[in-house]
């Protein structure tokens, strides 16, 4: 498999911080960029946690700053619960952070990038869509010049798993329906990887305990910054963590892992399943709705989870092993 271009759509975030150690730590990535948006915590948290882990992991590419509201809904407040006030756990941060932001908003940078190498950008998307959204409409031609997109969004029901924040709708694309909606209707190679596959995937305890003690630093931080989020999860009977926005970083280097399902996806706008993801299996004729003219996307249904953890585990105790900062 060769060498994906990857830029990062993130709201870090916890497991989006360790789902950038995944892609920065992986032997068949090239992260290109980050680009932040507003989610798990305000924009201004989450653009500053990109920077600071840009920083501190010597990661080479531009951190872009992005949306920080929805294009539908408002902006609920940050989940403090689950991923701490300054959006990692609540781990001291510094007080400056250094270095500055791409002069870009983060769409236009995306924009720019997929132009700039056809075909070439792959694009793992693990908050709000709305960064991606803003893009396509200014951009259209970008569907056509992506290599790849892969977004942790929706649920569709398997393994019994239909949503987060709320009983119905997971929290990305609640965060932004519209958004979300607008990604679902643009012919492009997109790959949809949902809670029917990233609740399936856990890290337990002794899992995060071994990583600490075997991924250095790397492993410590990580420690770091998930004990907030643990304890978040025991609280309903999890026991470890599920592993939400690494599940898009292993579909992108290792599809080989997941079982899919194709077809058209729509999002419910209003109502009590506002922010729900429904799917048309190609496979089957329904009488005309809403799907009708959409085009085909990849669903998440099936992961081989010990070998994705065994995967994750081993891109990062090596990485960090090499002392690659
Ligand atoms: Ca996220």
């Amino acid at each position: 498999m060769r060498v994906a271009k990857v830029i990062y759509d993130t709201d870090p975030g916890i497991d989006d911080a360790m789902a950038l150690l995944f892609l920065h730590y992986s032997p068949l990535v090239d992260l290109v960029g980050i680009t932040s948006v507003m989610g798990n915590a305000p924009i201004e948290v989450t653009t500053r946690n990109a920077l600071y882990l840009k920083n501190l992991f010597n990661i080479a590419a531009p951190v872009a700053k992005g949306a920080a509201a929805p294009l539908k809904g408002e902006m609920r407040a940050a989940p403090a619960h689950i991923h701490g006030h300054n959006g990692l756990g609540d781990i001291p941060l510094p007080e400056h952070i250094e270095g500055e932001v791409d002069p870009r908003t983060a769409h236009r940078f995306i924009i720019d990038m997929v132009r700039a190498n056809p075909h070439e950008i792959s694009i793992v998307a693990v908050g709000r869509m709305t960064n991606l959204a803003l893009a396509l409409r200014e951009a259209p031609d970008i569907a056509h010049l992506v290599r790849e997109v892969v977004i942790m969004g929706g649920a569709f029901g398997y393994h019994g798993h239909l949503g987060n924040i709320t009983p119905a709708a997971e929290a990305n694309i609640h965060g932004d329906v519209l958004a979300a909606d607008e990604i679902f209707a643009v012919n492009w190679p997109l790959t949809v990887v949902g809670l029917d596959v990233t609740v399936e995937t856990v890290m337990t305890h002794d899992y995060l305990q071994n990583l600490r003690s075997d991924a250095d630093f790397v492993g410590e931080f990580i420690w770091d910054i998930s004990r907030l989020y643990e304890q978040f999860y025991n609280s309903f009977g999890v026991e470890g963590i599920c592993v939400h926005d690494s599940s898009a970083v292993a579909y992108l280097i290792a599809p080989q892992l997941f079982k899919t399902r194709s077809g058209p996806i729509c999002v419910v706008q209003e109502g009590i399943a506002y922010g729900e993801t429904i799917q048309k299996s190609d496979m089957r004729r329904h009488p005309p709705g809403p799907w009708e003219g959409r085009p085909s996307h990849r669903i998440c249904i099936d992961v081989e989870r010990e070998a994705f953890l065994s995967l994750y585990r081993e891109t990062i105790v090596t990485g960090a092993g090499k002392g690659l900062k």
